[in-house]
């Protein structure tokens, strides 16, 4: 995966900085997304009151990931890390259907943070490979995906553990931002 992102990724933002974050409830997938792709060593920090940020940098791109949900306290201190946001990446757990709606919420919420409004979303329906996973339509249905206005999104099935469906988003998200997207 690492000499494909570079493939998709090397060409798009110029020497521009941009960033990438990758969102969700904890136990959806993060960080093993950010280990699959192999783009480089994963640096994690604990730059606030607590809250844990994970990040790769490849060339003039930043990967940043933390976990959503839980104390509202902290939220605040997210939006240091909003500006130059061209893409979210928001991982959903397919197979935790009690959680859905907490990641419903989580998701409307960081779509509407200022700093956010024009970055693109690519959603992944991940834990594709376990039992009683919600597919593509069912967690677009879940989390109210017809709801987003004015923005580039799309979902793909994933199964981070199987590397499946990661390269298929990226292909799209890349091709997004290409073209002027986000
Ligand atoms: N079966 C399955 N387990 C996964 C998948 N992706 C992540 N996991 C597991 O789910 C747990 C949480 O993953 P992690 O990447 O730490 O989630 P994070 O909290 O969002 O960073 C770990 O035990 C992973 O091995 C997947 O696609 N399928
Ligand atoms: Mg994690």
């Amino acid at each position: 995966m690492g000499l494909v992102f570079t493939k998709l990724f090397s060409s798009i933002f110029g020497n521009k900085e941009a960033r990438i974050l990758v969102l969700g409830l904890d136990n959806a997938g993060k960080t093993t997304i950010l280990y699959r792709l192999q783009m480089g060593e994963v640096v994690s920090t604990i730059p606030t009151i607590g809250f844990n940020v994970e990040t790769v940098q490849y060339n003039n791109i930043k990967f940043q990931v933390w976990d959503l949900g839980g104390q509202t306290s902290i939220r605040p201190y997210w939006r240091c890390y909003f500006p130059n946001t061209q893409a979210i990446i928001y991982v959903v757990d397919s197979s935790d259907v009690d959680r859905l709606v907490i990641a419903k919420e989580e998701f409307h919420a960081i779509l509407e943070e200022e700093e956010l409004k024009g970055a693109v979303v690519l959603l992944f329906a991940n834990k594709q490979d376990l039992p009683g996973a919600l597919d593509d339509a069912a967690v677009t249905e879940a989390l109210e995906l017809h709801k987003i206005k004015n923005r580039q999104w799309a979902i793909f099935k994933t199964s981070a553990i199987k590397g499946e469906g990661l390269f298929e988003g990226l292909d799209w998200l890349s091709n997004t931002l290409k073209s002027g997207g986000g």
